[in-house]
């Protein structure tokens, strides 16, 4: 029964991101981002809502007026119109419409479309991830040493994470191959899917930023954490993903050294030191 609804949910909304990714690439002044969004939402949303009306949806718009709100058992959409605005408003092409469904608090679907270099990442749970309707997995990296990582450090700049970011920065640099930083929560997470990073770590992100890709990343045969070696929490997204489990030990390994400093130096008054 429920894989003849998502299959239904599918064939409705591929096409309407397809058609919202239309309006991303129009060639017209790429400033008036709320102009996009709006557009955007007025496709993807509207038309889902008037289909489902009584599902529910989380995203930014809706939390602007209502908060974020409690994840329930309803067919929840949870929708990011574009993610890596920063990439987007210079005409950089890491930038894509984020859409997943959560039924009964499961991740089931994500659909993850950039219309740049039209790359369509989609997975339904259990029935594997594809770009561009390849099947698609990640990479066998397990050795940290080799592993290029995304690290989405612009996120630093929040007080709240400055400091958990600078020393896990500080003990990683030291060790890994090479440092990516991306501006698209969603489109690292899919290129940690499709073996193109070994890595990607977030804190301080939003349910809409996190929905579609930890599902792909994980029907792509990836591994997902919380940054504390916990379960990964949608409402709470701060996730390492990772092609291996064994690199995400060794990931954790690091950052619990470099959580352990922070804190002795908070305790004994020391600030920050690179
Ligand atoms: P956005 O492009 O939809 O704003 C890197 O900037 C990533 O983090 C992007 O996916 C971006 O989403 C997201 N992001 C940017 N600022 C953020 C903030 N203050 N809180 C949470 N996520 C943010
Ligand atoms: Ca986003």
């Amino acid at each position: 029964m429920l894989k003849m609804e998502v299959k239904a949910y599918y064939d409705f909304v591929l096409p309407l991101v397809r058609e919202a990714g239309q309006v991303e690439t129009k060639d017209e002044i790429y400033d008036e981002v709320t102009e996009y969004d709006r557009k955007i939402e007025n496709i993807l949303i509207r038309r889902i809502k008037e289909k489902w009306p009584h599902h529910n949806f989380i995203g930014e718009e809706e939390s602007h007026m209502n908060g974020i709100g409690e994840l329930t058992r309803n067919p929840t959409w949870i929708i990011d119109p574009i993610d890596g605005t920063s990439n987007f408003v210079r005409n950089m092409r890491d930038t894509c419409i984020s859409v997943g469904l959560v039924i009964d608090k499961e991740q089931i679907m994500g659909i993850v479309f950039n219309p740049f270099n039209d790359e369509l990442y989609t997975a339904v749970k259990g029935q594997g991830a594809f770009l561009n309707g390849l099947r698609i997995h990640v990479n066998q990296e397990k050795d940290i040493k080799k592993s290029i990582f995304n690290y989405e450090l612009s996120l630093a700049r929040n007080p709240k994470y400055y400091e958990l970011y600078m020393y896990r920065l500080k003990h990683l640099i030291q060790i890994i191959n090479g440092f990516r930083s991306l501006g698209s929560a969603v489109l690292g997470l899919c290129y940690v899917a499709v073996g193109r990073l070994d890595a990607y770590q977030c804190d301080g992100l939003y349910p809409w930023d996190a929905a579609a890709g930890v599902l792909i990343v994980r029907e792509a045969g990836g591994y997902v954490c919380d940054t504390r070696g916990g379960e990964f929490d949608l409402m709470d997204p701060n996730f390492l993903a990772t092609s291996t489990k064994e690199l995400s030990d060794q990931f954790m390994e690091i950052e619990r050294k470099a959580d352990e400093e922070r804190l002795n130096d908070l305790e004994n008054k020391k600030p920050f030191k690179p």
